[in-house]
């Protein structure tokens, strides 16, 4: 098992789009175990391939409190969208920030688990948000992105100046 670094924003490398998985093998299986021993020591209750700097259309999501409801998406698509719903969102990719986005109630994800088999769920509340937060970093897109342009500007300026002081 290994803990994977994590890509902080504005880090270009969360912009990239993940590709889809051809076959579900070993190394995928490694890289799943992997990036879910990174999300629990974070801690945080999803990750995407994308913020361990490998794009490939892999999530991992667990919000249980007891950290034992593991869900591994690989090729992951929101068949359906309900409702709107609007809640704090932060992420292991922006340390330290906490803001408000407005995301759909309910989403039905159609994706394959480690297996190699076809799954369909369908989610709200927190499990329908972290799906969508997840499955937007495999598109490049980070929560930020979300907020107005002054917001922006003032995280990327105060993320790049702590990365300066930890250098
Ligand atoms: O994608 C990520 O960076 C993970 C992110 C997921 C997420 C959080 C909140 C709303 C939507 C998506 C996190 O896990 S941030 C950390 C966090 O929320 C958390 C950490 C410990 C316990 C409970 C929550
Ligand atoms: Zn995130």
């Amino acid at each position: 098992m290994a803990l994977l670094p994590i890509l902080r924003y504005p880090d270009p490398r969360l912009k990239k789009t993940a590709a889809p998985i051809a076959t579900v093998d070993d190394g995928i299986r490694t890289l799943a175990r992997d990036m879910a021993e990174t999300m629990y020591e974070a801690p945080g209750i999803g990750l995407a391939a994308t913020q361990v700097d490998v794009h490939k259309q892999l999530v991992v999501i667990d919000i249980s409190e007891t950290k034992d409801q593991l869900l591994v998406m690989i090729n992951a698509r929101i068949l359906a969208r309900d409702g709107v719903q609007e809640g704090e969102e932060g992420c292991l990719s922006v340390p330290g920030i906490y803001d408000r986005v407005q995301r759909a109630e309910r989403v039905t994800v159609q994706y394959m688990n480690l297996d190699g088999q076809e799954k369909t769920l369908e989610a709200e509340g927190l499990l329908a948000v972290c799906i969508q937060h997840e499955l937007d970093h495999l598109k490049g897109k980070v929560f930020v992105d979300y907020l107005s342009q002054l917001k922006q500007t003032r995280i990327k300026n105060k993320l790049m100046k702590q990365a300066r002081i930890t250098a």
